[in-house]
């Protein structure tokens, strides 16, 4: 049987599922190195093996159709009946598994993977995308405003509670806990949802303006439905999970529940950059996004197109990716094609070191479908979280208006202390 996976002639069908890998040769031709990673993620091995059929080779043989040595890029098409429907740990497990350990190859990067209509269909998508999120928070255009109560551990549930209301009252849409904070000694998880909501009520009666809670239910998965149906039975919209420490097992088991308890899901991307933040090995973000879309997240953390604190200049691509219908080829970098059929949009969450002076600069290359989580920017203000929540609102309300942070600030107080402490970002 020939061990040849390599077809420059090749055309993929419309149900391939197609890679793109970024490769290099461990002391072999990057032919040699392109059959190993094509064989070790399908249906081969290191050597021939005499139980090989025919029809194994003749109907599930994926191809090496395009390879590009000078960016050290190739693009495989791996039939569909390679992969169960359904089931993103069985594709990981494949196009992203072994091969990541493989002697030949000294680096590997899995850049893109375009997912097929039946593939596609096969999974929930989100539950409300960004249509649905602006229908339930009540806000038609502008970006919406969160926060992340700090610091991120060590808070009692009324303390939690009180840091949410003061930035609910100083003008934010959504509070969120962070992505360590759970069930711990020092803050239960059922007493600080119910705290935290009476504060959201009150919050919304205070302000006449909707008000959203985001707890965070990371946990074993049995006792993440546990805490889906506690939430949702104490009035609360949301859910977030920390996705790479479920992993994508746990993601689809909470997507399938939420098909009863119609939470709206954020998708926090904690431990993401173990594997996301070299370019020459592991998965990109992109990947992890489109999987995250796939499954049904309906927000994702995105990055800050490098305005932020954490490195990763590809959120306008992720962010294009989450939001669009159809993606093209060769955008800024991009590379592989991707009709999403009627797989809802997914709203970008922008987090990571930002601050009243960062949002003019961040919303410039977002665009208004962007949730923006500010921590430290709000409960580090001089005077406050309600000052830094008013600063945060008043940056938005310049960038909606087209006046400068600077000029805004002259009658804006609260921004005018927090573009003193930490400047407007140029
Ligand atoms: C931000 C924060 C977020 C990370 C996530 O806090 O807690 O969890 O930034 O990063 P702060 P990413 O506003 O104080 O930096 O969104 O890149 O995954
Ligand atoms: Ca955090």
């Amino acid at each position: 049987m020939r061990n040849e996976y390599i077809d420059l002639d090749h055309v993929p069908s419309r149900d391939d599922v197609i890679a793109e890998f970024y490769l290099e040769p461990n002391k072999t031709s990057f032919e040699k190195a392109c059959n190993d990673l094509t064989g070790e993620s399908s249906i081969g091995t290191w050597t021939e093996v005499s139980t090989m059929k025919a029809r194994i080779w003749r109907d599930l043989r994926p191809t090496v159709f395009s390879i590009n040595k000078k960016e050290k890029i190739a693009r495989i098409s791996y039939p569909l009946a390679l992969f169960e429907p359904g089931n993103v740990p069985q594709l990981m497990s494949s196009i992203a598994g072994n091969v990541f350990g493989m002697k030949t190859l000294e680096n590997l990067r899995l850049l893109d993977i375009r997912l097929p209509e039946r593939y596609i269909k096969s999974f929930s998508g989100p539950k409300f995308g960004i249509p649905g999120i602006r229908q339930k928070l009540r806000v038609k255009r502008r970006p919406l405003l969160g926060t992340i109560v700090k610091p991120k551990l060590g808070l009692s549930e009324s303390e939690h509670a009180k840091s949410a209301f003061e930035s609910w009252v100083g003008g934010l849409d959504i509070v969120k806990d962070d992505e360590n904070l759970t069930s711990m000694g020092f803050n239960r998880f059922e007493k600080r949802v119910v705290e935290t909501l009476k504060m959201r009520d009150r919050a919304e009666e205070e302000t006449g303006e909707g008000k959203f809670y985001m707890p965070n239910i990371t946990a074993e998965t049995s006792e993440m439905l546990r805490r889906m149906k506690f939430v949702k039975d104490h009035g609360c919209e949301y859910a977030m999970v920390d996705i790479v420490s479920i992993g994508w097992s746990g993601l689809q088991t909470v997507r399938n529940y939420n098909n009863e308890m119609n939470l709206i899901l954020h998708a926090h991307r904690a431990g993401h950059a173990a594997f996301t933040k070299s370019n020459k090995h592991g998965i990109s973000m992109l990947v992890i996004a489109k999987l995250a879309r796939l499954i049904g997240v309906d927000q994702i953390h995105v990055g800050t197109a490098n305005v932020g604190k954490m490195s990763g200049d590809e959120t306008s691509e992720i962010e294009d990716e989450i939001e669009s219908k159809f993606v093209t080829e060769l955008r800024s970098g991009h590379s592989l094609e991707q009709f999403w059929y009627n797989v809802k949009p997914v709203f970008a969450v922008a987090s990571g070191g930002l601050y009243p002076g960062s949002l003019p600069k961040l919303l410039k290359i977002m665009g208004n479908n962007v949730i923006i989580q500010a921590g430290g920017g709000v409960h580090g203000h001089p005077w406050g979280s309600e000052a830094g929540a008013k600063a945060m609102r008043q940056a938005l309300e310049a960038y909606m208006k087209g006046v400068s942070l600077d000029e805004y600030s002259l009658k804006n107080e609260e921004l005018a202390i927090a573009i003193k402490k930490w400047g407007v970002k140029r």
